[in-house]
């Protein structure tokens, strides 16, 4: 049985994914910041497989570190890491950015990510196997209005992706990106601070990809034979034919 680590596991993409997986003979680390829900969801998937969970903030790199690192003996060998834990903050011209939500996208997004993967790199490079999954979005393959920070940070997760799939390469570690467009999720609720009207206009008019549809793709890329590694995927709702450009007659 494989273990799998999770961020971002309490809502969204990385709350389906840990679902699906439950259900799908894979050990589980299910990772969040809020310790009731993780708790809440690991006694729910208790009944599927085995699994645990750490409540800690990916931008918090002592924790990070800490987390992982007391991890019990069972569940201490990770072999496919999901690094799913991300959000956006604000839609603003980039005059008028606020600073605070820049640093909070590039503290998860970017550096969150990394401190993340270098917790749990070293053992699969010393066992020479791994899989990392990295969630990055349309936003790391285009830039759109407004979209200018968290963009950027998407970039980077791009960039990260191909360097640790370089640098990995020579231990036989698989390193992929998945890369979503717009997703029916508490996201542009993170995004607009709670302005659910605001987020609900965003998902209106069109079917937007839903979280399971991103599981389900993450169940298959990990589940491939060992000689194919599935680089790159960036998936759309049939509407969108880019980050903002979204047929509504559909
Ligand atoms: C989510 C895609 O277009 O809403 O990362 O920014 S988008």
């Amino acid at each position: 049985m494989k273990t799998v680590l999770i961020t971002g596991a309490t809502s969204g993409i990385g709350k389906a994914t840990a679902e699906l997986l439950a259900r799908n003979q894979y050990r589980l680390i299910i990772c969040g910041r809020r310790k009731e829900i993780l708790e809440t969801l690991e006694s729910d998937l208790a009944k599927h497989t085995q699994i645990t969970s750490l409540a800690f903030d990916v931008k918090d790199k002592d924790s990070v570190f800490n987390a992982i690192a007391s991890l019990p003996e069972s569940f201490s060998k990770i072999d496919i890491l999901i690094n799913n834990a991300g959000n956006a903050h604000g839609l603003d011209p980039i005059q008028n950015g606020n600073t605070d939500d820049w640093d909070a996208m590039i503290d998860i997004n970017v550096k969150g990510l990394l401190y993340v993967s270098k917790a749990i790199i070293p053992q699969m490079t010393e066992r020479k196997s791994g899989h990392i999954i990295n969630i990055g979005s349309t936003a790391a393959k285009e830039v759109y209005p407004n979209g200018n920070v968290y963009c950027a940070s998407k970039h980077a997760v791009d960039a990260i992706t191909q360097g640790m799939r370089i640098d990995l390469n020579a231990y036989g570690i698989k390193v992929g990106g998945i890369h979503p467009g717009m997703v029916h999720t508490a996201f542009s609720e993170v995004r607009f601070k709670g302005d659910a009207e605001r987020a609900d206009n965003v998902y209106k008019g069109f079917q937007p990809l839903l979280a399971e549809d991103i599981a389900d793709i993450i169940h298959f890329v990990i589940s491939r034979p060992y000689h194919i590694n599935i680089a790159d995927l960036m998936v759309l709702s049939t509407a969108q034919a880019t980050s903002t450009i979204v047929n509504k007659t559909l």
